[in-house]
């Protein structure tokens, strides 16, 4: 199937979190979002989200970075020609292109929903997802007090929340969980996520978190490092999860061949889009891997692309992929993301592309700048 494209229109929104957001290296309180939409030369359009931040956190990315990296150098190059299908942009992407692997899932990932749109099918149909509905998660952000983090999670729990997510980061890490394991008791999903605020010198401090039955410990040591991780997952019953380590599909293999880790937690911005994430979520399953689709405080559009994927049949655990009204007064999309009592959210598998519309009277409220990219 050939794909052409007209032209790619980038705008920044800028919407307000219910609540700030705090990791170990920094906090949020307005997401700035990046939004693409995709026309091709027929007219069918198709939405995408970058995920990139207002500051290199996390991941390299930004959203500053991300509109230069789209407009000067990805969307020529999807523009100038015709792609032979959604599987083969991330191939030219990475042969072009060092980096900015958040920009590049924003196009790749849009070309992907395309495709769904043209072809009259669901995203997650298109990717092979095998779930009408997917288990959901939390990720609760530094809080204040040990009890305040606790009254938080059993908050969560009564909602149905399947898997809670604390953030650790040195002094606010064994009290805290020691408090949230108190108050909700052994058989509550929990896990912790550091963000990289760990060295191999805190080995003690680590190996006490093994106490609190938690599922995983994710990303505790540095952004990139993989060797490091492995002499720790020796050190600690407590499964390792990783999130920034994990860029492509070798460095999964990586993962696997050196014992770093035993979970991966896929964000398919962070990879460089959809055939990247299918890439790493295969080689895990090949392997007995289990993964979860990670989140990026994703408005509803940036969301509907983890729903689909999560859809995928080796995403055994729940993700971070909560539901609209967890973040947003009022979400970009119609309808809203929703969980059940259960903690589920459906996957659109009979809808045409991502599954939900995009509020344009609210967008262009929320609209900082806008910009056109077009065949030169
Ligand atoms: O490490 O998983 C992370 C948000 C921003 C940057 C990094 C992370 C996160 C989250 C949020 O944990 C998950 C969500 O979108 O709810
Ligand atoms: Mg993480």
């Amino acid at each position: 199937m050939k794909l052409r494209l007209k032209r790619i229109d980038l705008r920044e929104v800028q919407l307000p979190l219910k609540e700030a957001f705090e990791i170990s290296s920094g906090s949020v309180k307005t997401r700035r979002i990046l939004l693409l939409k995709l026309e091709s030369v027929d007219g069918e359009i198709a939405w995408s989200e970058c995920v990139a931040e207002d500051t290199p956190n996390y991941y390299p990315d930004t959203t500053d970075t991300a509109r230069i990296a789209i407009r000067e150098w990805i969307a020529p190059l999807v523009l100038e020609r015709d792609l032979e299908g959604p599987e083969s942009i991330y191939d030219l992407l990475e042969e072009r292109i060092r980096g900015h692997a958040m920009a590049k899932a924003s196009v790749e990932m849009g070309l992907w929903a395309l495709t769904a749109e043209i072809r009259h099918i669901s995203l997650s149909r298109l990717l092979g997802g095998t779930r009408d509905k997917i288990p959901v998660g939390i990720s609760i952000g530094i809080q204040k007090t040990p009890d305040e983090l606790a009254a938080r999670v059993q908050q969560c729990v009564k909602q149905g929340y399947r898997k809670i997510k604390i953030k650790i980061k040195p002094g606010k890490d064994i009290e805290y969980v020691r408090a949230v394991r108190q108050a909700v008791g052994p058989g509550v999903p929990l896990m912790v996520d550091a963000n990289n605020a760990y060295t191999l010198d805190d080995l003690p401090r680590l190996r006490h978190l093994d106490e609190f039955g938690l599922m995983m410990i994710e990303q505790p040591l540095a952004w990139d490092d993989l060797v490091r991780h492995a002499r720790l997952q020796k050190e600690l019953k407590t499964p390792i999860c990783l999130d920034e380590s994990i860029s492509n599909v070798e460095r999964a293999e990586d993962m696997v061949t050196l014992g770093s880790g035993r979970i991966i937690n896929i964000k398919p911005g962070r990879v460089g889009g959809f055939t990247s994430s299918v890439r790493i979520h295969n080689l895990c399953q090949r392997h007995g891997v289990p993964v979860w689709c990670g989140g990026m405080l994703e408005s509803g559009v940036g969301r509907s692309y983890n729903v689909a994927l999560a859809s995928l049949p080796n995403f055994l655990l729940p993700g971070d992929i909560s539901p609209s009204a967890r973040y947003w007064e009022r979400d970009v999309i119609t309808p809203e993301w929703t969980m059940d009592d259960e903690g589920f959210i459906r996957v659109p598998i009979d809808k045409r592309g991502i599954g939900v519309t995009v509020n344009m009277n609210l967008v262009d409220q929320l609209t900082v700048w806008s910009e056109s990219i077009q065949k030169r």
